[in-house]
């Protein structure tokens, strides 16, 4: 799991309309929209629990600490999808604590393991690995025009891989996985999933799932020159060349896609 720094987030909120309008020219999906497939959830409910639920985000401090404006961010992404949020002043237990007594009824916390949304009342935790891999094949749906019956390579069959397979399955796509640990590999055929085996055969397939914490080993010559490329794995596996091959046909970003759809999951 990557760990984001302040340098690569802290222009993510004045930038949010921007990443909005290129995700929907991409998807032609409102972030609404894929936020409600991603996370299985219908449009009225997620419009009703905007009116009903505050949300708060707490920093904490645990492991290697705050990331400087990473709450901050989560917090404009939150209000971005028209919910009201704050970000507590205390940390830890008290800003849990701080957050119940000033009326969240969804709470957002990450440490360095985990980045989860909690909804108490209604007994929900959500989990960002999995969020954000349902939010990249939801808008990666959108951009192709639909998954069903077509294959979608899955590189990375870790967490966010793994969830990203499943819910292909969901979505009437066959998710077939590469990973460069043999025992990954094993692991994920043993649960019946398609694999492939070497870097080669990446260039048989026009829809791509990245979920590797790699970054820049994607060259052009390894991709199919049609592929739709959805990348929640940071940082981003293509090369500059193959960014430049591929651009417009290429769905990524550090926080959004997975947040707003950890928030619907959580309401
Ligand atoms: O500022 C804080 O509260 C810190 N404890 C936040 C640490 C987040 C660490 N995780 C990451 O940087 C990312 C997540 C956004 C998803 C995976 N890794």
């Amino acid at each position: 799991m990557t760990r984001l720094t302040t340098e690569w987030i802290k222009n993510m909120k004045n930038e949010l309309p921007e990443w909005g309008r290129g995700l929907e020219e991409m998807t032609h999906m409102s972030p609404l929209n894929l936020a409600a497939v991603g996370g299985d959830v219908s449009r009225g409910r997620i419009n009703s629990a905007s009116w009903r639920i505050k949300v708060a985000v707490v920093p904490v401090t645990q492991g290697e600490g705050i990331i400087d404006t990473f709450c901050e961010q989560v917090a404009a992404i939150v209000a971005y999808m028209g919910f009201e949020v704050f970000v507590t002043e205390q940390t830890d237990v008290w800003g849990i604590y701080e957050a119940t007594q000033k009326g969240a009824g969804i709470i957002f916390l990450a440490d360095d393991m985990y980045f989860l949304a909690l909804n108490m009342s209604k007994n929900v935790v959500v989990e960002n690995s999995d969020a954000t891999a349902r939010g990249f094949v939801a808008a990666l749906e959108g951009a192709a025009g639909g998954l069903r019956d077509r294959a979608v390579l899955v590189l990375g069959g870790g967490r966010v891989g793994k969830a990203a397979l499943s819910f292909l399955r969901c979505r009437g796509a066959e998710g077939v996985v590469f990973d460069t640990d043999p025992e990954v590999l094993k692991d994920r055929a043993a649960e019946g999933w398609r694999t492939i085996k070497t870097k080669e055969e990446i260039k048989e397939f026009d829809l791509i799932v990245d979920c590797t914490p790699e970054g820049n080993w994607l060259t052009p010559d390894m991709l199919h020159p049609d592929t739709l490329f959805a990348s929640p794995g940071v940082p981003l596996s293509l090369t500059p060349e193959a960014e430049k091959m591929l651009e417009g046909r290429i769905i990524h970003d550090l926080l959004q896609l997975g947040v707003i759809t950890m928030l619907v999951m959580a309401c």
